[in-house]
Parts: C-alpha cells; structure tokens; sequence
C-alpha cells in the first residue's frame, strides 16, 4: 500500500518510524536543543541515519499545559528548518501544526505531510489541506493542548475516538481529500487519562481495522511515567514496549525521539508477525 507524498513514495503495508524534530524553546524532553534551522538539519541527519523516512517537524508544542504560539512566530521557527533539511536530506518531512497558514508555508518550504493534533478542524485548515494536496494525518484530542488533562471523560474512549476519526475522514473527504491521503491517529496523552490510554492501546486494532495507516505517538510520555512513576530521560525501554504493542495491532507509522532503538523493536516485530509457520 503506497502512500504518494509530493513525488516521494512510502510502502506503508510495512511499518515506518517518524523522528521528532522540535523547534520550540519549551519542548518537553529535548528542552529546545534544536532550535535553530543548523540545530534542526543537525538532528534530522541524525534520525535519517538512524532510520527514520518521515522527519516530524513541530513549532508549537502541543503537550499538555504548553502555550499557544502565534502564526509568525510558528512560520519563523518551522520554515527555515523545513528549508535546510528539505535541500539536503531525501525523506517525507512531516509539519505538526494545527494553523492553516503554518501549512501553507511548511508545504512551499518543502513539507510533505500535515500533521494535525487537531484533525483539520481549525479556521481554514481543511481547506489548506485540500488544496495543498499532500497527505494528512488526523489525530483525536479531547479539548485543547491547555486544558486537555483537566478532566478527561468518555463512556467508551475507544468508541469514541473510533468514531471521531470517521467522522474526521468523512469532513475530509467531503473537502476533496481522497482516502488515500489519510493517515489516523487516536492521540496517546491528548485529553485521555492513564487508563483511556491503556484501553486504547488494548484495543488499537479496532481503529487499525478501519483500512487507514494508523499512526501512534507515545515517545517518552507521561502514560509511561504514570505506570511505572519514572522521568521523561528514563521512559525508552517503556516507549519500545508500547510502541511493540502498536506494531504488533498493525500500526503502521511510530513517531519517535529515539529513531535507532525504535527501528530495532519495530523490526523485530516485523519478524515475528511474517516468519512462515510451517517452514
Ligand atoms: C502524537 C503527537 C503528535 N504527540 C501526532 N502528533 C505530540 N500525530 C506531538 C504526555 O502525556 O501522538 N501524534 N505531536 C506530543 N504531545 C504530547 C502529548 C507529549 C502528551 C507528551 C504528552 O507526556
């Protein structure tokens, strides 16, 4: 199942990892190192080595209690790093913004997929993508990034999230956005408290059924904190395992910090789900 991104092409009938890149002054667990475009296409290089085919670049961060960042401000940081590892690097680079103009800009600078935490639902944002015409990836959140964990509440997450994603893709569609170019995600940590994310996790394949790739974020998050009460520095082995889990419900796209040892537990997954049972 190929998935066409402006010209570059990605098999996504088998797993992907997407390595982060923020440029943001207050990022949770990189606390902004890679601000400057040299400091973005440093990193990038890094995770392109490291393995990862779409580069997951961020100018607001979107973790729970972050502030809002205005359009400008978001332009100036994302665009020349956009810029910088576009001329250099051969991989899908992917804009994480929820501003119809951010992706604008993103995509004339050399972006080729929308990450949206939002799921296009923003001013504009539908129509941007439409007529920018580059894949997109729809992620469920309940509230806002600043209000999100307050009080989370659903009587099914799993239902629900399910059901605002096909609704979301149904907006899509109905905007000129074929199938092809939709990418789900149910949005680990987004408006969902320790046990809607593991409910989610259990049942992952229920949104993997719907025939969209199905994206999963949960590099370093406090889900893992939660459960096994240790800091972000310390969350790679329990991301591995999750991201393991995601794999293993037919994910298709891991989003990562740590690109090397994600590609190593996807593999492995990778392995065990196709060796031959009667060789
Ligand atoms: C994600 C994601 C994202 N996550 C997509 N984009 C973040 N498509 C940014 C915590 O609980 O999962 N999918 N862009 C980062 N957001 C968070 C959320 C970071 C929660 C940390 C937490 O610690």
């Amino acid at each position: 199942m190929m998935m066409d991104f402006a010209g570059k092409s990605l098999d996504l009938s088998a797993p992907h990892v997407m390595g982060i890149v923020n440029v943001t002054p207050d990022s949770f667990s990189d606390g902004g190192r890679f601000f400057s475009a040299d400091k973005a296409l440093e990193q990038a290089r890094k995770l392109v080595a490291d393995g990862a085919t779409i580069i997951d670049i961020g100018g607001e961060s979107t973790r729970p209690g972050s502030e809002p960042v205005g359009v400008e401000e978001e332009i100036r940081r994302v665009v020349p790093a956009i810029e910088a590892i576009h001329a250099e690097l051969d991989v899908v680079i992917s804009i994480d913004t929820m501003k119809a103009e951010v992706m604008r800009a993103a995509v004339t600078a050399g972006a080729s997929l929308i990450n949206d935490v939002n799921a296009l639902r923003g001013d504009g944002a539908l129509q941007a993508a439409a007529e920018l015409g580059v894949p997109v990836c729809l992620m469920h959140m309940q509230g806002s990034p600043q209000t999100m964990q307050q009080q989370p509440h659903y009587s099914d997450v799993v239902s629900e999230v399910n059901e605002f994603l096909s609704e979301r893709v149904a907006a899509c569609e109905a905007a000129g956005i074929s199938r092809s170019k939709i990418i789900l995600d149910p949005g680990f940590g987004f408006g969902k408290n320790a046990r809607h994310n593991l409910r989610l996790m259990k049942h992952l394949s229920v949104i993997t059924e719907s025939d969209l790739p199905v994206l999963v974020g949960v590099s370093r998050k406090s889900i893992i904190g939660a459960m096994l009460n240790i800091s972000v520095e310390e969350r790679l082995a329990g991301s591995l395992a999750l991201a393991s889990i995601a794999i293993w419900q037919g994910a298709k796209i891991i989003r990562s910090h740590d690109v090397r040892e994600t590609v190593q537990a996807v593999r492995l997954c990778e392995h065990v789900m196709q060796v031959n049972d009667f060789d």
